[in-house]
Order: C-alpha cells, then sequence, then structure tokens
C-alpha cells in the first residue's frame, strides 16, 4: 500500500519540493476564528461563516475539531456564503479531504455547498444528501489535476434558501490537502525556480549547467535540467532559466 506524505513529511526527508511551501491548506481547522488570517470570507447575512459555538451559537452542533468551524446556510430567507484561499499544491498524487455535517436539511432540493478549485467544481453536496453527511463525515477527493507546483484558489461555497419552517446547515471543517510526490527528484534539489546547482541564486552558473548538458537523454539530467518537461534539454530550458537570473521564486514542480 503506498503511503500518502504530507508536505510537511516531505520538507522533513529533504525531496525535490522546498520547505518553503510548507503546509499546503493554512489553518485548514479555522482556528484562527474570524477575521482569518488565511482564509477570503463572505457571508450575507452575517460578519462571517466562520463561527465558534461563542460566536455563533451551538444550538445545532459544534466544530468537528477544535473550537471553529465553517456555518453555511441557517434559517434566513436566503443565504449565501463562501471562504476562499490561494494554495500551491506541488507535483504529485493530491488528495483533498474536509469534513462536513449536513444537521438540517430544507427540503427545497436546492440547497447546496460546493467545493471548486480555481473555479472548477470538485464536489458539491444538496440539502437532499444530509443523510449521506449527518453526523460529520469526511470527504476524499483526488485533486491531482491540479498537482502541478503551481498557485490554485480553493473555494467553498453555499447558497440556502428558506423553504416554510425548514433551512439547511452545512458545516465543514478539518481541510486538508496531502501530496504523495511523483515524478523524479531532483539532486541537487532547487531552492529557487531555475536553481540546477541548488545555490539559492539563479545566475550563469545555472544556465551553464543547462547547456552543458544539451541533448542529453540521462534520466537524471532530464530532472534537474529539463525544465519546460517536453523531454528534451536545448536553449529552451537555459533560456527559461535566464529569465530567472536575480530571482528566486518557489521551485517549480518536478516533471511527471
Ligand atoms: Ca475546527
Ligand atoms: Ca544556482
Ligand atoms: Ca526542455
Amino acid at each position: 500500500m503506498k503511503k500518502t506524505v504530507s508536505i510537511l513529511g516531505l520538507a522533513v526527508c529533504g525531496a525535490a519540493m522546498a520547505a518553503s511551501i510548507g503546509d499546503i491548506v493554512l489553518d485548514g481547522g479555522f482556528e484562527e476564528g474570524t477575521p482569518n488570517p488565511f482564509w477570503e470570507e463572505f457571508s450575507e447575512n452575517f460578519a462571517s461563516p466562520i463561527c465558534s459555538a461563542e460566536s455563533c451559537t451551538d444550538f445545532f452542533g459544534v466544530a468537528f475539531e477544535g473550537d471553529w468551524w465553517v456555518w453555511f446556510g441557517g434559517p434566513q430567507a436566503s443565504e449565501t456564503g463562501w471562504v476562499f484561499q490561494e494554495i500551491t499544491i506541488p507535483a504529485g498524487t493530491a488528495t483533498l479531504r474536509f469534513w462536513l455535517d449536513i444537521n438540517r436539511n430544507s427540503g427545497n432540493g436546492t440547497d447546496f455547498m460546493t467545493v471548486t478549485l480555481d473555479g472548477e467544481e470538485v464536489f458539491t453536496a444538496l440539502e437532499s444528501d444530509a443523510p449521506d453527511y449527518n453526523p460529520w463525515t469526511q470527504v476524499v477527493l483526488d485533486v491531482s489535476a491540479f498537482a502541478d507546483g503551481e498557485t490554485h484558489v480553493l473555494r467553498f461555497e453555499s447558497t440556502t434558501n428558506r423553504n416554510g419552517g425548514l433551512f439547511t446547515n452545512f458545516f465543514l471543517d478539518a481541510v486538508e490537502i496531502t501530496v504523495e510526490p511523483g515524478g523524479c527528484t531532483r539532486d541537487p534539489a532547487w531552492q529557487c525556480d531555475g536553481d540546477v546547482d541548488g545555490d539559492g541564486q539563479v545566475n550563469p552558473v545555472d544556465s551553464g549547467l543547462v547547456q552543458a548538458a544539451f541533448g542529453s537523454g540521462d534520466e537524471q539530467d532530464l530532472c534537474n535540467y529539463d525544465v519546460d518537461c517536453d523531454g528534451q534539454i536545448n536553449p529552451v530550458d537555459s533560456g527559461i532559466v535566464q529569465s530567472l537570473f536575480g530571482t528566486c521564486d518557489a521551485p517549480r514542480g518536478v516533471c511527471p
């Protein structure tokens, strides 16, 4: 059985991804409360959908973990809310997990909570799914399509409408993304994007190393120097490194 490794574990192992990436989802348990330093937050009727029993009410339940969670919906005539943050998912097999509790449902057939990455829907629950998500139930999704070392927007959003005396609650907590590293392992590890010798600077030494490897089909050379992952080491790759001279951006993902 394959082992799923968190990015923290990855950094400890000194693998290709730099330690600078850190946790993928920041404050996935919402324990920083509101206003939250990591999540953008909006609620049509309330200051924020991020709740504690003290700031909202524990009448319908409490956090899955800790003191804080996200409460979408509620007894208002209509309520829209969302939370989102920008995340960077390194290359590999990426899994998004979160806990969901639909502890009231209106029966109107339309209340929903949806999860998107860059606006693309990866999960939606309707109010009628309440029997599947009460009590708290973990949702596990493969989001490897977004595991490319680039920045993505992870967003949870809900709209509900009261149905007579009935309404819907979507409770959300404990959001995390873990990545099982894929692809090759750069040796030495890049400290900056294009830093092929791993010394923390991008300069002519790096582009020179790429040039010296032009045409090489060696697997480790391709891992280290095929910057655009087209299977060839050529002037395009050294050109990319040259365009990065003097910068120290987070390393791009390794090639698959
Ligand atoms: Ca929590
Ligand atoms: Ca360098
Ligand atoms: Ca190339």
